[in-house]
């Protein structure tokens, strides 16, 4: 493909509309409007109503839980799970993760004790924590991200020998497996997000999943005074209930999960035939997880072999509508916010918060248009020096 002037030299955007980062896949139109005429037949709009609870179950089987209890959005859930824990003190987190796994502590009145991560695998480990640990901290909330996973059972193991819980932010990972288990079945619990962006998505929306029975009942009661099953002991609820019409959307999701999934397969296989011919642009390889979701479509951007750093990148792909996203920038553990402990550098997150970029994926990216992102990267990189000239972020 012949690119005739780059946007950021004076050319036309390559793309006429936005490109954005998110999943965004969206059901069958006829399947859709079945759900919603049942929805106002019925005339049971939310609190535990017949879609959700199905919705639940589907997602239960799915996983092989025993409990799945959606709720509004991950952040809320994971407020949920702080007070269903009953933590107190602080908390080990990473700081590279997006800003809501660190808000749900800070809403629970916990302290965010921030971990560094491995440089190549982006996720926490027995060595990053043990770096980190101190004392009154009462629990580890890991992360996993981008259809990877951390070494989930060798920093369970490294939690219990430190006799803290150890509960998971998979927000990111929903129908990604780690040896015969799907993700959802590690730690106390673990919380998944299904907003737009993501692979399983009902727009807005999330799941907490637990083998506990008594975790799942306090955390049911939580959500709201319904549904609680039997009494159980609670400080605080709260208002997490799914909507129906959310419900509705997530089992048709759900419905076309694997769908979904294969289609990002391919969506990485052409980055990664396109992008091997670029020098200083690495596509990130799927860690941890043998099965993945290929949630997001991440490079690291070598400005020594590129010729410029990842922000000119992203900002002359940005003049091109190409909405790539550098997450999770500036980093929590620069936010002046949060009242936290750092004791050792978070070298690792530095840089990874200074190299890599996501790059669009999903629905609204067709193959093709991966083929003309890769070109356009290429043509960057062949008029470096006059693009950095011009491009400042
Ligand atoms: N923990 C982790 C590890 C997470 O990744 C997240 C969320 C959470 C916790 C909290 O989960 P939720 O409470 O959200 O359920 C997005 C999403 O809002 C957020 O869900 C996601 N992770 C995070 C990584 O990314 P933004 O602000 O970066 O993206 P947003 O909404 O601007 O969308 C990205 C791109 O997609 C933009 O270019 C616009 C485009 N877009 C977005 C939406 C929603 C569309 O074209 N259509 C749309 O409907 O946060």
């Amino acid at each position: 493909m012949s690119i005739k002037q780059l946007a950021c030299l004076g050319g036309k955007p390559l793309f006429e509309k936005s490109v954005p980062v998110g999943q965004l896949y969206f059901p069958d139109w006829d399947k859709f409007r079945n759900s919603m005429d049942g929805i106002f037949e019925r005339q049971f709009y939310t609190n535990q109503g017949p879609l959700t609870q199905e919705f639940e179950k589907r997602i239960s089987d799915f996983l092989g839980v025993k409990h799945a209890i959606c709720v509004t959005n991950a952040t809320i859930g994971l407020m949920m799970s702080a007070e269903a824990l009953q933590l107190k003190g602080k908390v080990i987190v990473p700081s590279f993760t997006f800003i809501a796994t660190i808000l749900s502590l800070k809403r629970c009145n916990l302290k965010p004790v921030f971990c560094d991560v491995d440089y190549f695998t982006h996720h926490i480990t027995p060595t990053t924590l043990e770096r980190t640990m101190q004392k009154d901290v009462s629990a580890v909330l890991g992360v996993n991200l981008w259809g990877s996973t951390a070494d989930v059972e060798a920093v369970e193991e490294w939690a219990s020998r430190h006799g803290i819980i150890c509960y998971w932010d998979s927000s990111q990972t929903f129908g990604c497996s780690l040896g015969n288990n799907k993700i959802g079945n590690f730690g106390s619990l673990e919380v998944f997000s299904f907003h737009a962006t993501k692979v399983l998505s009902s727009m807005e929306g999330g799941c907490i999943t637990t083998n506990d029975d008594k975790i799942a009942a306090r955390l049911r009661n939580i959500r709201s005074s319904y549904g609680a099953g039997y009494p159980v002991e609670v400080v605080k609820t709260s208002n997490g209930r799914m909507s129906e019409f959310q419900a509705a959307v997530g089992l048709l999701s759900l419905e076309n999960f694997y769908k979904y999934q294969k289609n990002n397969e391919l969506v990485r296989e052409t980055y990664t035939k396109e992008l091997q011919k670029i020098k200083g642009v690495t596509l990130e390889n799927i860690h941890g997880a043998n099965f993945s979701n290929h949630q997001s479509i991440v490079v690291r951007i070598n400005p020594e072999f590129f010729g410029a750093s990842r922000n000119v990148l992203m900002k002359a792909l940005h003049c091109e509508n190409v909405l790539a996203r550098r997450y999770f920038h500036p980093g929590n553990h620069h936010l002046s916010q949060f009242d936290h402990d750092v004791q050792i550098q978070l070298n690792n997150t530095d840089r990874l918060i200074d190299e890599i970029l996501v790059l669009p994926s999903g629905q609204p990216t067709s193959i093709q248009d991966i083929e003309k992102i890769c070109s356009l990267i290429s043509e960057i990189k062949n008029n470096i020096k006059a693009v950095s000239k011009l491009v400042t972020y």
